[in-house]
């Protein structure tokens, strides 16, 4: 198991969320994936700590530089025939880690992903209110928005727009839905989770995701999950998913053959109430990668 941990948060408004690699493992993640029978192989990003950079165009060339360290990691991870477990930090790095896996496996077809979020995370520059580069990789995995961050896969997008779907969303902008619409990505609002239930509307996203050919990934922005049981986020909306929902439907997901790997973004410990939110971060990631026996251990038992 590839566990690659990205301690920057320059992608968001709120760069703690920069801690949340440090938090996890001193809450004992390695030891809990080692219990599970992974042999954990260790990398972090960045390998150097700069100036938090302030001007726009620093800021860019921050963010590219790590994306295409992430992008790196991740293609030599599933070319060694590794699992990914990649830890944020902010979203915008998801760029890099669904690009270097779509890179590695080119040769053999596309690959899928099932993105569980409160936002779309589709904008563009051209289009984000907030210039924040958290709000727009999933435009980039798709080929759109910015140029460098839209090349990293190689010879075309990332991501074909039907093997994707976003889950959970309830905050967004007209220009990020009229982009996915444009694409023909499946976007499950919370509305529709709420009407059909967290495990229907997952399996139709496993469905998507399983269009395409050379396996698919997962990435879990913890702003999905409802804000009073996972507080320690940057931008949190009401009204989201229930942990128990999502601790059933992400159980054993990581561990099936055909996943590539769980990314899980913006944890913000310095936002977090006791360690609500990191608890159930590390439990939740447990579950994932559990076979069947853990996954029907009692919730959240394993977080104590
Ligand atoms: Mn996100």
């Amino acid at each position: 198991l590839r566990l690659l941990t990205v301690a920057s948060g320059l992608g968001a408004g709120d760069a703690r969320t920069a801690e949340a690699p440090a938090a996890l493992m001193a809450a004992g993640l390695g030891a809990r994936l080692a219990a599970l029978g992974y042999d954990v192989d260790r990398h972090h990003l960045p390998l150097s700590r700069s100036d938090s950079p302030s001007a726009a165009d620093e800021k860019h060339a921050a963010i590219s530089d790590i994306c295409r360290a992430v992008a790196g990691e991740a293609a030599d991870a599933i070319a060694s025939g590794e699992r990914m477990l990649v830890l944020g930090g902010d979203h915008s790095i998801a760029a890099g880690t669904w690009a270097g896996a779509a890179r590695a496996l080119r040769h053999r077809g596309p690959i899928g992903l099932v993105w569980i979020d409160a936002h779309m995370d589709a904008h563009t520059p051209a289009t984000t209110p907030s210039g924040n580069w958290h709000g727009m990789p999933i435009a980039h995995l798709l080929g759109e928005g910015d140029a460098e961050l839209a090349a990293l896969a190689g010879d075309g997008p990332a991501l074909e727009a039907n093997a994707v779907s976003i889950v959970g969303v309830r905050s967004y902008e007209p220009d990020e839905a009229a982009l996915l619409t444009r694409l023909g990505v499946r976007v499950i609002g919370m509305d529709e989770i709420v009407r059909r239930g967290l495990p229907a509307v997952m399996s139709d996203a496993l469905a998507i995701a399983r269009r395409a050919s050379a396996g698919f990934g997962i990435s879990l922005d913890i702003d999905a999950i409802d804000p009073l049981a996972a507080p320690g986020v940057g931008t949190p909306v009401a009204g989201g998913i229930t942990p128990a929902d999502l601790r059933a439907a992400l159980a054993g997901i990581a561990a099936a053959l055909d996943c590539l790997g769980l990314e899980v973004v913006e944890l913000n410990p310095a936002r977090d109430i006791g360690h609500r939110t990191r608890d159930l971060v590390l439990a939740l990631i447990e579950h994932a990668f559990a076979t069947a026996d853990l996954a029907g251990r009692a919730f959240p038992a394993a977080a104590e």
